[in-house]
């Protein structure tokens, strides 16, 4: 019998590539959708195949993190072996707009999602995605036992189900853990993060059909990972014999500054002549440096990233040139071009 995981998420960065991953491993994939006005599956439509069809191995179900009800017979009709959580209003800056539905989502839907597991009785290994956001203030390096200092209605929120998950582990022995994952991206990535807003001007910039990008602080400090290189931390964490939390995380240190150079530099562009400031992408309070020791995940895990931040950068703008370049075929999107191994 294939092993069987339920995720949470699943349309979003992480989800597809979560997915992917344990699709080549043989599992039967369950995914958890929000019912929208429009389609939000293109991260993952390259692996769906018909239900109808014998072959299908990924099955996606609609559902909420704020309808506790559902998660609960979802769960109990399903039975997984390994339940990931990642979904979540995963915005920074967008959390300061929105900190009711980014408490609800982010954090009480954490819980709705062991209370789910608890109530319908069945054996499953958890998985939180819990972020370094949680660290804030908090001066690098940070690893497991650094202190929470978050700096956002979003990193409060991870604080809590970060808590609630390990309550559980301890109040009722579950097998649940906590990804502390360090910033991770991809050609995947949500339009909206830095890492990605910038991959995207580069290509737009290159193509002539742009001439700048606006901005926020370019002086914080993140060691950004690949995301594809993550899920399998997350998957690893599952395997472990004892449930515990870890960091996932390069242990480089860039700033956005940094960041811009090298990706307008690999399309042979001067970031300073296209970059403009815009104070409405300043957070009220901002999280200065976080840069991760994955020590531990390294040590137990066996767990250990490859790409770091220069190199992905290229991979990005690579990979966002092509899509452009693609653009006017609208059957390929940066997913297939990333699947089909051509970036
Ligand atoms: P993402 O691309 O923003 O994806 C978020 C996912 O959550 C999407 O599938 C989204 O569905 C879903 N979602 C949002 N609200 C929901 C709700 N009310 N009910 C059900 N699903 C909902 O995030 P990501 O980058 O893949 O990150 C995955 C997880 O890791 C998140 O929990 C994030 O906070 C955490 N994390 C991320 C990073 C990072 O650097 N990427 C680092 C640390 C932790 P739609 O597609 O319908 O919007
Ligand atoms: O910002 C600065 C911004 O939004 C990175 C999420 O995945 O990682 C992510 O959170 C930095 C910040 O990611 C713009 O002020 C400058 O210092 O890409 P970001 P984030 O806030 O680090 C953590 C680990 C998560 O868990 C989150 O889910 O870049 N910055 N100018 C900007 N940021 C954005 N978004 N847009 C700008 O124009």
């Amino acid at each position: 019998m294939a092993r069987r995981a339920f995720i949470t998420g699943i349309t979003g960065q992480d989800g597809s590539y979560l997915a992917e991953f344990l699709l080549g491993k043989g599992y039967e994939v369950h995914g958890l959708i929000r019912r929208a006005s429009t389609f939000n599956t293109s991260r993952i439509n390259h692996l769906y195949v018909d239900p109808h069809d014998e072959a299908a191995q990924l099955f996606l179900h609609y559902g909420d993190l704020g309808d506790g009800a559902r998660l609960v017979s979802l769960l109990g009709e399903l039975r997984p072996d390994e339940v990931y959580n990642l979904a979540a209003q995963s915005h920074v800056r967008v959390s300061f707009d929105e900190p009711e539905h980014t408490g609800d989502v982010t954090g009480v839907g954490s819980m709705r999602m062991l209370e789910a597991v608890r109530m319908s009785g069945i054996h499953t290994r958890f998985y939180q995605a819990s972020s370094s956001e949680m660290f804030g203030a908090s001066p690098p390096p940070q690893n497991e036992q650094t202190s929470f200092w978050p700096r956002s209605p979003y990193g409060a929120a991870k604080v809590y189900s970060y808590w609630v998950t390990r309550n559980y582990r301890e109040a009722y022995g579950m097998f649940a853990v906590n990804g502390i994952l360090f910033n991770h991206e991809s050609p995947r990535r949500g339009e909206t993060f830095v890492t990605r807003k910038i991959t995207r001007a580069v290509s737009a910039i290159k193509a002539g059909v742009q001439d700048h990008v606006y901005l926020g602080n370019l002086d914080s400090v993140r060691d950004w990972g690949y995301a594809a290189e993550y899920v399998e931390g997350m998957w690893r964490m599952l395997q472990a014999d004892e449930p515990d939390d870890y960091v996932l995380a390069t242990g480089g240190s860039f700033t956005v500054r940094d960041f811009l150079t090298a990706a307008f530099a690999h399309a042979g562009l001067d970031w300073e002549k296209h970059v403009r400031f815009d104070e409405r992408y300043l957070r009220p309070a901002e999280v200065d440096a976080l840069v991760g020791d994955a020590s531990k995940a390294r040590e137990r895990l066996g767990w250990v990233p490859t790409v770091d931040t220069a190199e992905l950068a290229r991979i990005m703008v690579d990979a966002d040139i092509e899509a452009l370049a693609c653009a006017g075929r609208p059957w390929i999107d940066t997913v297939r071009l990333e699947s089909w191994g051509t970036k």
